[in-house]
């Protein structure tokens, strides 16, 4: 237990508002793990997958009305409306509280409330940041296990008055004699997603499904955290973090900015195919970054494991990622074999005979359904990945030598382009823009415009978030700062075929970037950024045609004309808090395009 006078009372406010039978305070420990996977057994929430194909696994199927993030039910509560911005749903934080407080009251009654205890970041790091999740779920205890540091060596960190973000969630069904617990309990009815980034508190009710219920990540890692940084001066971001080592044996950081969905545990796991080349791996989603002493930005992984997105995953898309989820992982919404495996579309080009799918329904190859839920994930601890690098845990961080956005674009958006310097990337990752996945509740396909992939997790004005990157500038030397770059894997000829073969192939644009860095690259100005000159990207032994090559790299002076408009009406959206250098830059985009020879 613990001598904190506030986490006590905050255990205490709650438990006299839930009324759980029971409080479990989490100590983090192997048998706590097993006894959340016995209770989720018992309750039909899980399988035990076949101990020599996926030891200490287990197979986990969720209701299907709770799938995946809601965003249209996630709010910022500020005090004041304007300070939450146009990218985000608003609600008066006494309002929402008195909403949640009816919803809350009773709602863990004749089950157990958890007392997580969690590190976000190596536990004691100068840059790591506690919370305290209160859930009445033995299935987010178990994924907080694998994603966060959980448990007794945190509370001796937080001491007797150490600050935490206060989490609490409620799967939103209380149980009572009347019948048995559902398999997976949830409340489709009454779902929020609430924030108060003033107070540093979340409060989520009636989901028990990933970033919805695992409080440490989307919600604390990037919606509190994001204000924290702004208030302090670092950076929370939604970015993967790779290690990237030359033939020499020289190393190179990079973070990479991309949408939910778009391969950021691909890119972070990547097998390079240009010998010599290696990627080790720092994280696969969320970086959090301070300038070290040095004036370095240097960057940590707050999170301890995977969560990723399991349709597609393959030997050939992620070898790493399948290795790393070999053993003593959570899959959820997967299908599962007749031999107690796991399976899903894309892991393997022969369909297995006949599955169980994630809707608890028998499967057989032409049913016509998908035997696994396009947002299944599997949840591996991240120390798991065959190329974790051996310094991820650095309390430090690595210093980051470029910053990498991107997002999925058909066309228009070239393969690869060099900001001029830290305030145009700004501009370039403000702009930042993908076709939608199924990792968010909502329309898959649609072009939506997402800043440094940031739209469903910035816990404040964006227009002010775009003020406080700028500003990140002034805290070091212009040399010092990392590069920027935006890139497109997803370009596609009049055929809707993708012109780039993506994956390990990937690593020819990092070797570019990491050769710009390096000054050893060359690079020419175009209106919209620098692109690699000819013959600069290495296409060694790659089988891709010189058209296919000129498209990717082809500026598309009509395509840009016709985007200026589009950037226009996005900026509007912010109003008088869009920074003017964004303006300039809008402008001077302008500029170069009009005075260019299409
Ligand atoms: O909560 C979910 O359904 C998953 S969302 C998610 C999970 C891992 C990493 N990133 C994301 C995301 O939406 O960006
Ligand atoms: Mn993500």
């Amino acid at each position: 237990m613990t001598k904190h006078k506030k986490l006590v009372e905050f255990v205490e406010q709650v438990s006299g508002m839930c009324r759980p039978d029971r409080i479990h305070w989490c100590d983090g420990s192997e048998q706590e793990y097993q006894l959340m996977i016995r209770l989720m057994v018992q309750a039909g929430t899980a399988i035990v997958m076949n101990q020599s194909k996926r030891p200490n696994s287990i197979f986990v199927r969720s209701d299907p009305l709770d799938v995946a993030r809601v965003e249209d039910r996630t709010y910022i509560c500020s005090s004041l409306k304007e300070d939450a911005g146009p990218t985000n749903n608003w609600a008066d934080p006494s309002e929402m509280k008195a909403t949640l407080s009816k919803l809350f009251d009773g709602s863990m009654k004749g089950r157990t409330m958890y007392v997580i205890p969690y590190s976000m970041g190596p536990t004691g790091s100068p840059i790591a940041n506690i919370g305290v999740e209160l859930t009445d779920s033995p299935y987010v205890v178990a994924n907080m296990h694998i994603m966060t540091r959980v448990g007794t060596q945190v509370l001796e960190v937080l001491g007797t008055d150490g600050e935490f973000v206060r989490g609490l969630h409620s799967v939103g069904a209380p149980l009572d004699e009347s019948g048995p617990d559902a398999p997976w309990p949830c409340n489709a009815q009454h779902k929020y997603i609430c924030h108060f980034p003033e107070t540093r508190e979340i409060w989520s009710f009636g989901s028990g499904y990933g970033g919805n219920a695992l409080l440490g990540k989307k919600c604390h890692s990037l919606r509190i955290a994001s204000v924290q940084a702004r208030d302090e001066g670092w950076m929370a971001e939604h970015m993967l973090i790779l290690k990237l080592i030359n033939p020499k044996g020289l190393v190179r950081y990079v973070t990479g900015a991309f949408p939910s969905a778009c391969g950021k545990t691909n890119l972070a796991m990547l097998i390079p195919t240009i010998p010599g080349w290696r990627v080790e791996t720092i994280g696969d989603d969320i970086a959090w970054m301070k300038f070290g002493p040095d004036g370095r930005l240097r960057a940590i992984n707050p999170e301890a494991g995977f969560f990723g997105v399991a349709p597609g995953t393959s030997v050939l898309s992620n070898l790493n990622a399948i290795l790393a989820a070999s053993q003593h992982s959570i899959f959820t919404n997967c299908a599962i074999t007749p031999e107690g495996d796991v399976w899903w579309e894309g892991m393997s080009d022969e369909e297995p005979r006949e599955l169980s799918d994630w809707l608890r329904r028998p499967w057989t190859p032409g049913c016509g359904r998908k035997a696994a839920h396009p947002n299944a994930r599997f949840t591996t601890p991240a120390k798991q990945c065959p190329v974790i690098a051996p310094e991820w845990e650095d309390p430090n961080g690595v210093p980051i030598d470029a910053i990498l956005f991107g997002g999925r674009r058909a066309n228009i958006v070239p393969l690869v382009t060099e900001a001029f310097d830290w305030q145009h990337g700004t501009f370039l990752g403000s702009t930042a823009s993908s076709e939608t996945t199924a990792a968010a509740a909502g329309k898959v396909g649609q072009l939506r415009r997402d800043p440094m992939a940031m739209l469903p997790f910035c816990g404040y004005h964006m227009g002010d978030y775009f003020a406080h990157w700028l500003k990140m500038s002034s805290r070091t030397d212009a040399v010092k700062l990392p590069r920027i770059y935006y890139v497109n894997w997803f370009r596609q000829d009049a055929q809707g075929k993708f012109l780039w073969p993506g994956y390990g192939e990937n690593c020819r644009v990092l070797k570019w970037i990491f050769e710009r860095v390096n000054g050893e690259a060359d690079a020419i100005d175009t209106p919209i950024g620098r692109l690699p000159v000819p013959g600069a990207l290495d296409l060694s032994g790659l089988k891709i045609s010189q058209q296919a090559i000129d498209e990717l790299l082809r500026v598309d002076i009509d395509g840009w004309r016709a985007e200026v408009p589009l950037i226009k009406q996005h900026f509007e959206m912010f109003g008088d808090r869009l920074p003017r250098e964004l303006h300039s830059e809008l402008s001077r985009l302008e500029d170069r395009l009009n005075n260019a020879i299409p």
